[in-house]
């Protein structure tokens, strides 16, 4: 049986459209599943929508609208950009979805049961934004310390999950387990904040009512992070022990902004250590997105809209830009100049230019044949070399979601393409006839190299990939099968590439 791998992201709040920061998660976590199910893993691949809470009961409100009404209307915004950035998801959960209201139902109660949840009262400062209480304390001069907004005291009965009994749990828990957090700056943050020492967190809300009710309590509404957290095992069908929560559970990683860092790092797993559920592998918190170095904002007026960009630049260049231009884990700035760059230079110059070359060429000397080679020379197994060494690479860095290391490395092989070329000069063996056999090496190693470097890319940008591979006459379904030297059947008809990215003038 093929070995489980189960990805999500974030599910995104319907009170915003999506932007590049919600594209950012969510085609990461799809090459990461394209590239797991090329490999062989059965793979399980989670986002969807976060539907409940004041925020969008706020926003339904404004734009006159139930918020069911808000939520069925946006959420289609984000599964057609899904669609439109080939995101290749298993499964889309929302919230206001009975199997999932039946998920947090049953897990609060089973908390309740065990005695980690209680009934008690509270008063603290509240921000409505960030749907979080804020002790006096953490205040920054009176205002939110996440959003810098004006936050209010609010008093109310409440249930409180018992989160304090679980610190050392947790500490012990992230200390014998050094990739659970990650980022490992990352982690130092989440290790300070619980050495500091967790509070019991208030788990429902009796000041709105659009959300899951509290079993037996029906005046309270279940807080909206309990609630949407739980959508990773709701999905798989939990409470129920089907096929797929026995299989997918626990999730191997969860990929997340820093901003709701805490929330998957210290309630998510204490949640779960009451219920006495497993704890997902790995939690990973990528960085942030400036624009032209600025936040991102409503108010600035500057949110990117990422169907924008697939309508200027298409799907493939946004998917490579956002992963090569920013190591996974740090911030970084989106610029329409850094991209134009990336898209002529890495995209049009080196990979499009190099397919293009060699492919004109096996026509030109081959009639698009491909022929069989001969005894390999020193030049012709360096490029094997770095071209299965790249594997290896490519292999690490995505298991340390390290995407634009995984890039870098492949495009390395794809410098070392546009070298062999230049040192081997087909166009000076072509002229000598005693030198046939010597060509049909050079060409078959130079389409062979690029056959496995656009394997491996089909993680990154599918449809640029299955053009590639169309063009060396491999087209079809890819596996792991395809990263094996030799791959290319001498025979098979190469046709010429025509220009996989036009160049833009900046
Ligand atoms: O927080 N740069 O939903 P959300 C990079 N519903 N990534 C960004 C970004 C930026 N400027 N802005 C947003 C929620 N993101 C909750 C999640 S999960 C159980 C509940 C991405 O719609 C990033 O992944 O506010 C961040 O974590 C997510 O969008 C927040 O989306």
């Amino acid at each position: 049986m093929k070995p489980a791998f189960y990805v999500t992201t974030p599910i995104y709040y319907v009170n915003d459209v999506p932007h590049i920061g919600h594209a950012y998660t969510t085609v990461a976590a799809d090459v990461l599943a394209r590239y797991k199910r090329m490999m062989g893993f059965d793979v399980y691949f989670l986002t969807g929508s976060d539907e409940h809470g004041q925020k969008v009961e706020k926003a339904a409100t404004t734009a006159g609208e139930t918020p069911l009404e808000l939520a069925d209307r946006v959420v289609k915004r984000f599964q057609a950009l899904w669609e439109r950035l080939e995101i290749s998801n298993t499964d889309f959960i929302r919230t206001t979805q009975e199997r999932h209201k039946k998920g947090v139902v049953h897990i609060f109660s089973d908390i309740m049961e065990k005695g980690d949840i209680y009934l008690g009262e509270y008063e603290d400062w509240y921000c409505t934004p960030c749907e979080t209480f804020w002790t006096e304390t953490q205040l920054i001069e009176d205002r939110c310390p996440d959003c810098n907004r004006p936050v209010e005291k609010l008093k109310e009965e409440s249930y409180f999950f018992r989160m304090s009994k679980y610190q050392e749990a947790l500490l012990a828990h992230i200390e014998a387990n050094p990739e659970f957090i990650q980022p490992k700056s990352k982690r130092n943050e989440i290790i300070s904040f619980v050495k500091e020492g967790l509070r019991d967190l208030s788990v429902s809300r009796t000041t709105f009512t659009w959300g899951i009710p509290v079993p037996g309590n029906e005046k309270h509404v279940i807080y909206v992070w309990f609630d949407a957290l739980t959508n990773y095992m709701s999905a798989l069908g939990y409470p129920n022990q089907t096929t797929e929560y026995e299989r997918f559970w626990p999730a191997n990683v969860h990929l997340i902004g820093k901003d709701i860092l805490r929330f998957h790092a210290v309630y998510w797993p204490t949640f779960l250590m009451a219920a006495g559920l497993p704890l997902p592998e790995k939690v990973f918190a990528h960085g942030w997105w400036t624009v032209e170095g600025q936040k991102m904002s409503k108010s600035l007026q500057n949110v990117v809209e990422p169907n924008m960009l697939i309508d200027k630049y298409g799907v493939d260049v946004v998917r490579y830009f956002l992963l090569r231009e920013v190591p996974f884990g740090l911030d970084g700035d989106f610029s329409h100049t850094a991209l134009v760059q990336r898209l002529n230079s890495d995209l049009a110059n080196d990979l499009g230019n190099l397919l293009s070359r060699s492919t004109a060429m096996a026509v030109k000397y081959f009639d698009g044949v491909l022929p069989a080679p001969e005894a390999l020379t020193e030049i012709d197994t360096a490029l094997k070399q770095k071209t299965e060494e790249m594997l290896t690479t490519v292999n690490g860095c995505l298991d340390d979601l390290a995407f634009s290391k995984a890039l870098q490395a492949i495009w390395e092989v794809v410098s070392a393409g546009n070298k062999y070329i230049d040192e081997s000069a087909p166009w000076v063996l072509a002229k000598d006839p005693a030198q046939r056999g010597r060509l049909a090496t050079v060409m078959y190693c130079l389409l062979e190299s690029q056959r496995i470097v656009h394997t491996l890319v089909s993680a990154f940008m599918p449809g640029t990939a299955a053009k590639a591979l169309q063009s060396l006459g491999c087209g079809g379904e890819i596996d792991k099968t395809g990263l094996v030297w030799g791959g290319l059947q001498a025979g098979c008809t190469i046709t010429k590439a025509e220009a996989l990215f036009p160049r833009i003038e900046s």
